[in-house]
């Protein structure tokens, strides 16, 4: 029996109006029919690179006033960042792609009917490296390009690629992936010591593996996301209207338990911690204004805009709760010119940094 991949193929090369006759209907995921007029194939180079990182950049919170140095605030973290053919050279800052400084990763963008090949490579040069991989959500796959570690099966092609190794991925976009989707590694380096699990050497790189199998564990979040690999795509199709501005959210934390060179725990927007440091959003009155806001960790956020209420799922709001791994897309036309904070509405998370700017000119 042909894989779906063939199916599609043979769809693209024969003319998606003589296939569709024959298509099952709401297959698997949705309503939309799977195979689709064939589009474009976009390919992405990205690497997991190490970076210093600093998280509070301007030094202060600009809030509370409270002062962050240097060494307070910063560490070596690993991020995806995008690059030219055969990851020859680094992508500068663009709309498409972000600010593709490492957290969060690129933004990946394409139309339903697309085809996303995303050829990665693992540049982690910490003194002790880890494993990487990209897992994708929203987009339809073989499995062999889910990049989904486990430890019954660690050999698995995509699931751990090794520092200086490359893999291949590849989705396409049926007409149920429009929207915004995380991305994150989902590779061996799962889980953290201290936390009911214990590193082992595998292939000179560290896992972490069980150590009390009995014992009740948290969620396992990949470790590399706690890091900062992790990342949106974004699917348009004919009903995504024309947007002036993108503004594109991930709410995320940094715990020094998980991180044991943090001095303490940041709560963060896209890898910043406190306002003034954390991005700056600008618009204009009369603009439509999308956001595409996602959350990535173990914690719940509310997202929020002083000043704007928005319709979603048939209600107007100014708020909206976003639990781990998912996202929201919503927008309006501007008319509250003014200098805004957005921010996650936890006292916790809004006082341990998670709040920014919305300038409105
Ligand atoms: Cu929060």
């Amino acid at each position: 029996m042909p894989s779906r991949r063939d199916f599609l193929k043979q769809a693209a090369l024969s003319g998606a109006a003589a296939m569709l006759g024959s298509l099952p209907q709401a297959e698997a995921s949705g309503d939309a029919p799977l195979a689709l007029p064939a589009g474009r194939t976009l390919e992405y180079w990205i690497q997991a690179d190490s970076l210093p990182w600093i998280l509070a950049p301007n030094g202060r919170d600009s809030m509370t006033g409270a002062a962050y140095d240097a060494a307070q605030s910063s560490f070596v973290t690993v991020g995806y960042r995008a690059y030219s053919e055969n990851w020859a050279a680094l992508l500068p800052p663009d709309p498409g792609i972000g600010e593709n400084s490492g957290i969060p990763g690129p933004i990946l963008r394409a139309r339903v009917g697309d085809t996303i090949v995303i050829h990665f490579k693992n540049n982690d040069v910490r003194p002790k490296p880890a494993a990487h991989s990209i897992h994708l959500e929203g987009l339809v796959r073989e499995m062999e390009n889910d990049g989904f570690w486990r430890s019954s099966e660690p050999n698995l092609p995509g699931t751990a690629v090794y520092p200086g190794e490359t893999y291949t991925y590849r989705y396409t976009a049926p007409a149920s992936a429009a929207g915004a989707w995380l991305y994150s590694d989902f590779s061996a380096s799962r889980r953290m010591k201290g936390r009911g699990f214990d590193i082992r050497i595998y292939r000179d790189v560290p896992v972490y593996t069980r150590a009390k199998p009995q014992e009740p564990s948290e969620l396992d979040a990949p470790v590399g996301a706690q890091f900062g690999l992790f990342g949106m795509a974004i699917i348009d199709d004919e009903n995504t209207k024309p947007a002036d501005r993108e503004n594109v959210v991930i709410f995320h934390d940094l715990y020094s338990d998980d991180l044991p060179m943090l001095v303490q725990d940041f709560d963060c927007i896209n890898g910043r911690s406190f306002l003034g440091n954390t991005p700056t959003f600008q618009a204009r009155t009369g603009e439509r204004v999308r956001w595409r806001i996602g959350s990535v960790g173990r914690e719940n956020h509310v997202f929020h805009i002083h000043g704007h209420r928005w319709r979603m799922n048939g209600a107007f709001t100014d708020t909206h709760l976003l639990a781990p791994g998912t996202t929201a897309t919503f927008d309006y036309l501007e008319d509250s010119p003014g200098e805004w904070l957005y921010h996650c509405h936890f006292t916790e998370h809004i006082m341990g940094g998670m709040a920014g700017l919305y300038v409105v000119s």
